[in-house]
């Protein structure tokens, strides 16, 4: 056990942190200061190490036998695994097989998955997690810059802003040490929250701090055509920025004149005097204005809904109208969600992509990379498809009959988790990656256990596209395996034909070459430089290159460098609300849990503090509905239902009610939500359906906490 500075291993804030063993032994994370995280952490990270030596950690292969799994040696279970992997695919051919990766994982990790998808299993299906996370402000990047980092600009210049237009982020409960980022805005009187909820986040423009929106869920795109309406129709917008950086933007003016604030108030209920204050503050924040500057960002809220995509073009073209993007204490910016939610969406995890965010369909990206990979570039496969569709492929007669997991829970955190459960069982063979016995693993015909933040080296892209170190303080339990020991275990026996190292740096610096000359270059960042101190942000060319925090300053990634303005149309929720399902279901995070709770509900202080699911619902709906003083209720959609405690509060709309996804069992959400998804990035609409809310009579409330899941 060593010191090591590092880095939480949760969300995309990536606080920095010391590990270093406690009197007792056991190692303990603190804070360290950083510039995004200011010497703060929250609570999931001061707990992290918990999960290191607890009880629940696997550290030897499991083999299902019948209904149990038995314990297997390494060579056992690889060798079984590459036997049947080679027979499906010499039976069905090399599409029998797929992967689900996770923006979890570091950069190196994610690099050779791609890479070992490629070349060793030859399929075309991969996706990962990152679908259901990043997907609608990535395709909406790069349709409007060309590029897609989710903040071009460091994550402390939000500091000396105006204003900020936080659509869908609840940063408070999310990435707690960012709230300091805020008080610039919030002392100027210029934060506005968009949240149908008035969440941690949205109470942050209590006292004059700012304004809370409340919309109907699922209406950002008409709130924000709206604003961008009032900006052009008030002479607000920053008609030189226009003229000289974007193209396009006849079409948005046009696009935009039917919504006047009288309609955009009848379907989002934001009244017309609101919508005007707001477009008047952020204007007046604009920089041809005057103001010291204005940010636009987006969260999950907005983003994750069938119109996703066009929901993050419509902010885009607002803060453009505004003159934001490139320049000083001004932007658009998506605030990205996993530790590596950045990284693992460079590296080639996604159907289409490989790595230095170079498009697999493009001869010369293919050229490029089969180069470095040293095989032919006609060996590479086509493109597959988004995750939800390759979810509902697996099983089927003509989809892949195995799947391998890295780095996600399906079972609870996949839209539609029931149907996703009988596609996983549907499989002939179920691998899944991981250190602890998630829901999905609980699937698995094998599960591979695998080592954890504090025990690897590796790199992590922040929510900043700043790349930063993980580092290595204790050594992994004997028996557990790193995922690039795994890879080339298993590349190994299944013939592999390209180098399949199992040295994270030498992993990088082949990431470097592969990514060189591509829009996410990393071919200047090395780990002496990292170790070294330096504060390197992609692009960053070459060994003497400073690397870029702000991007955009005096161009676009575009062909004509100018940004491109696309005039968008609201299609609303696939799943809305009507007379036999007439309330709206929206989900989200709490402070106490990360993502499918396979991690958090395992760490004792955080389980017990946030032990169960929770239904949180307006008093007056209550009322409406004859459930008042009731404990439990059931929330049910047409694709299932969850039933869990009620928690009767005047924070969210009365036609609204929200529930967190962390939880399994009969307190899963996604038994509820809908897989329908947005045409442009593959995003599914998490973020709203339509449902029935009434009291539940089985008394049954699901507290169904980790270790029982396990046994
Ligand atoms: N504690 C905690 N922190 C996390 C994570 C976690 O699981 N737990 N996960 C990390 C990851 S991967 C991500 S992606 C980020 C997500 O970070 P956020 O985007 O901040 O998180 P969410 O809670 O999913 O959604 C934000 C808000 O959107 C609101 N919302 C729901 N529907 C709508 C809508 O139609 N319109 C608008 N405007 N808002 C709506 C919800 O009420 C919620 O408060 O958090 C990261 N940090
Ligand atoms: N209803 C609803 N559903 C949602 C969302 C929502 O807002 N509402 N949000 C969506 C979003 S934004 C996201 S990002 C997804 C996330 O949901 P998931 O993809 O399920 O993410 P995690 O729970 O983080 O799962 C990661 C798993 O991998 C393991 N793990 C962690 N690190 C590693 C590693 O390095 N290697 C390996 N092999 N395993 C590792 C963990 O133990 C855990 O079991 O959920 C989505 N689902
Ligand atoms: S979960 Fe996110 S906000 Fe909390 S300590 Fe970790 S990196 Fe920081
Ligand atoms: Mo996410």
């Amino acid at each position: 056990m060593t010191v090591a500075e590092t880095h939480c291993p949760y969300c995309a804030l990536q606080c920095a942190m010391r590990l270093a063993p406690e009197a007792s032994g056991r190692l303990a994370a603190s804070p360290r200061e950083f510039p995004t995280n200011g010497g703060g952490m929250c609570q999931k990270g001061w707990t992290s190490a918990e999960l290191l030596d607890s009880p629940e950690r696997i550290t030897v292969p499991l083999r299902r036998d019948g209904g149990r799994f038995v314990e297997v040696g390494w060579d056992e279970a690889l060798d079984e695994i590459a036997v049947r992997v080679r027979a499906l695919q010499e039976a069905e051919g090399a599409d029998a097989v797929a992967v689900f990766g996770g923006g979890g994982l570091t950069n190196e990790k994610a690099y050779a998955l791609g890479k070992f998808t490629r070349t060793v299993l030859g399929t075309r299906y991969i996706d990962y997690n990152g679908r259901f996370c990043m997907s609608s402000a990535a395709a909406a990047g790069n349709r409007a810059f060309g590029l897609d980092r989710g903040l071009p600009f460091p994550l402390t210049d939000l500091g000396d802003a105006e204003a900020v237009l936080l659509l869908g982020s609840n940063i408070a409960d999310t990435m707690p040490p960012a709230v300091q980022h805020l008080g610039g805005a919030r002392d100027r009187g210029g934060l506005v929250v968009v949240d149908p909820r008035r969440s941690a986040t949205a109470a942050l423009c209590d006292d004059g701090a700012g304004i809370h929106l409340a919309p109907v869920p699922g209406t950002d795109l008409v709130l924000l055509l709206g604003l961008t309406h009032v900006v052009l129709a008030e002479r607000l917008a920053d008609v030189d920025y226009l003229a000289a950086r974007t193209q396009g933007f006849e079409d948005v003016r046009r696009s935009v004149a039917a919504w006047w604030p009288e309609r955009v108030a009848s379907v989002t209920g934001i009244d017309e005097a609101t919508l005007r204050r707001v477009a008047r503050r952020l204007a007046a924040a604009a920089p041809h204005r005057g103001g010291r500057g204005a940010y636009v960002l987006t969260g999950r809220g907005a983003e994750q809904h069938r119109d996703g995509t066009d929901t993050v073009t419509a902010a885009i073209n607002l803060a453009l109208c505004l003159g934001l993007p490139g320049r000083d204490r001004s932007g658009y910016g998506c605030l990205t969600g996993q530790g590596n939610g950045q990284g693992g969406r460079e590296h080639g995890q996604k159907s289409d992509q490989l790595p230095g965010y170079r498009m697999l369909a493009d001869p010369a990206a293919r050229e490029h990379v089969a180069g470095v990979w040293g095989v032919d570039p006609a060996s590479l496969p086509e493109p597959g498809v988004p995750a939800v569709e390759l979810l509902r492929r697996l099983g089927t007669p003509e989809g892949p009959k195995a799947l391998f997991v890295h780095g996600s829970n399906l079972v609870v955190s996949a839209p539609d988790a029931r149907a996703v459960t009988d596609r996983l069982r549907a499989l002939d063979l179920l691998v899944v990656c991981d250190f602890v016995a998630s829901e999905t693993a609980a699937l698995a015909d094998f599960v591979l256990p695998t080592t954890q933040w504090a025990e690897e080296e590796g790199t992590m892209t922040s929510l900043e596209g700043r790349v930063i170190r993980r580092r290595a303080a204790v050594a992994a339990p004997a028996g557990v395996r790193s995922e690039l020991e795994i890879m080339a275990a298993l590349g190994a026996r299944l013939g592999a034909r390209v180098a399949l190292p199992t040295d994270p740096r030498e992993v990088f610096d082949e990431l470097r070459r592969a990514s060189a000359g591509g829009k996410a270059d990393y071919a200047g960042i090395s780990y002496d430089r990292l170790d070294a101190g330096e504060a390197l942000y992609w692009p960053c060319p070459d060994d003497t290159h400073p690397g870029t925090p702000r991007m955009f300053t005096d161009s676009f990634a575009t062909p004509d460098g100018r940004a491109r303005m696309v005039a968008v149309t609201p299609v609303g929720p696939e799943d809305d609300v009507r007379d036999d399902a007439p309330v709206y279901l929206v989900t989200g995070r709490v402070l106490q849990h990360y993502q499918s709770g396979a991690q958090t509900r395992r760490v004792d202080r955080l389980n017990s503090s946030m032990p169960a699911a929770y239904v949180e619902l307006h008093p007056y709906l209550a009322a409406r509905l004859g459930i008042e003083g009731v404990e439990s209720v059931r929330i049910t959609s047409s694709r299932g239902s969850m039933v869990a405690q009620a928690r009767i509060s005047a924070d969210i709309r009365p036609d609204t009610v929200f529930a967190p996804f962390h939880f399994s069992g009969l307190g899963r959400v996604n038994s509820v939500t809908n897989a329908a998804t947005d045409p442009i990035s593959g995003m599914p609409e998490f973020k709203v359906c339509a449902v029935v809310v009434e009291a539940d009579d089985t008394g049954v409330i699901d507290t169904a906490t980790a270790r029982e899941v396990v046994a």
